[in-house]
C-alpha cells in the first residue's frame, strides 16, 4: 500500500490554524497534489475549505456541553477523549483517502498539546501504520512584541514537541501584521525566528516591570529552552507564495514526503532544492536543466 503523508496543524486559538489549512490546501492543489483537509476541531467556525472528514459528524460540542453541563473548554476535552476512544471511526475514513495528502485542522486549547494525552494518542495511532505525520505548530508573530509572551511561546513549543514526539515544524504566522509593529520589536526578526542567544531576552525580561520580579524563574525557563534547543520558527504570511513554498518544503522534508510522495520526480526535486534536501551537485544540475 502506498504511504499516506500529512500534517497535524496545532497551536493556540487565533494563531491562524484554519486560515493556514485553507491556504496550504490551495497551494498544494495548485502544484498538483491531491489534498484532503480533516477537521478535528469541534468548535471550528470559519472553515473556508471543503472538509473531507469532520469531527462534527461524530460528536457535536454543543450536545456535549448541554448533556454534561460543561463549559466550552471542558466540552472540547470530552470531544477529544471521545475521538481517541473512537479513533477507528477516523481511521476507517482515512483509509478511503489513500491517494490524498492529509491536513488535520486541530483545536486550539493549548493543554491538549502540552500535557493532555488524547491528541498525542490519536497522532500516535495514525502515525503507527497509517499516516506519516508532521506536527505543525503555529504561533502568532504578535508575541514577538512582548518578551514575556515570546518566552511563554518558546516554553509551550518545547513542551509540545516533547509531548507529541512527532517530526515537527514551528511557524510564526501573520508576518504581514508584524511589519506594522516592527518598531516595537526589541530585536531583529531573525532573533525571534532563529531563537538566537536568549541571554539578551533575559535582559529585556529583567527590564520589564511586569516580569522583573521573576528573575530566577525567567532564567530557569530560558535555560530549559536553551538546554533542549529544539525551537526555531519559519515565518509565514498566508498571502505570500514564496513563504508558503518554504514552509511546504520544510514539512515535506520533516514527514518524509520528499522521499516517498506521489508527485512526479522532477517536481519533487525542484521543490526540494529550495531547502537543500538534495545535494549540491544534484541541485546545480537540476537548476541548469531548468534554465537550459
Ligand atoms: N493578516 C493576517 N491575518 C491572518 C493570517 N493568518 C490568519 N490570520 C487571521 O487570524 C485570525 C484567526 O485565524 P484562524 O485561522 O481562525 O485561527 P485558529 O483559531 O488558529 O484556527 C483570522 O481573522 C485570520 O484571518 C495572516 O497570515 N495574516
Ligand atoms: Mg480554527
Amino acid at each position: 500500500m502506498s504511504l499516506i503523508f500529512g500534517q497535524l496543524v496545532i497551536g493556540p486559538p487565533g494563531s491562524g490554524k484554519t486560515t493556514y489549512c485553507n491556504a496550504m490546501c490551495n497551494f498544494l492543489e495548485k502544484i498538483g497534489r491531491k489534498v484532503a483537509v480533516i477537521n478535528i476541531d469541534p468548535a471550528n467556525d470559519n472553515m473556508e475549505y471543503k472538509t473531507t472528514i469532520d469531527i462534527s459528524d461524530l460528536i457535536k460540542l454543543d450536545d456535549v456541553m448541554t448533556k454534561f453541563e460543561l463549559g466550552p473548554n471542558g466540552g472540547l476535552m470530552y470531544c477529544m477523549e471521545f475521538l481517541e476512544a473512537n479513533v477507528d471511526w477516523l481511521i476507517k475514513r482515512i483509509l478511503n483517502l489513500k491517494d490524498h495528502y492529509l491536513i488535520f485542522d486541530c483545536p486550539g486549547q493549548i493543554e491538549l498539546y502540552t500535557h493532555h494525552k488524547s491528541v498525542a494518542a490519536i497522532a500516535e495511532k495514525l502515525n503507527e501504520n497509517l499516516v506519516r505525520l508532521c506536527s505543525v505548530y503555529l504561533i502568532d508573530s504578535h508575541h514577538c512584541t512582548d518578551p514575556g509572551k515570546y518566552l511563554s511561546s518558546l516554553v509551550v513549543c518545547t513542551s509540545t514537541m516533547l509531548q507529541l514526539a512527532l517530526p515537527h515544524v514551528n511557524i510564526m504566522t501573520k508576518l504581514d501584521q508584524l511589519k506594522k509593529y516592527e518598531d516595537r520589536l526589541a530585536f531583529n526578526i531573525d532573533f525571534y525566528t532563529e531563537v538566537l542567544d536568549l541571554k539578551y531576552l533575559l535582559e529585556k525580561l529583567d527590564d520589564d516591570p511586569s516580569t522583573a520580579r521573576y528573575k530566577k524563574l525567567n532564567a530557569a525557563l530560558i535555560s530549559l529552552v536553551e538546554d533542549y534547543s529544539l525551537v526555531s520558527f519559519l515565518p509565514l504570511d498566508v498571502s505570500n507564495q514564496a513563504l508558503l513554498l518554504q514552509v511546504k518544503n520544510a514539512i515535506d522534508k520533516a514527514n518524509g514526503y520528499i522521499f516517498g510522495g506521489n508527485e512526479p520526480q522532477d517536481v519533487q526535486t525542484l521543490l526540494a532544492c529550495a531547502v537543500g534536501a538534495v545535494d549540491d551537485n544534484e541541485r546545480m544540475s537540476t537548476i541548469e536543466a531548468y534554465f537550459s
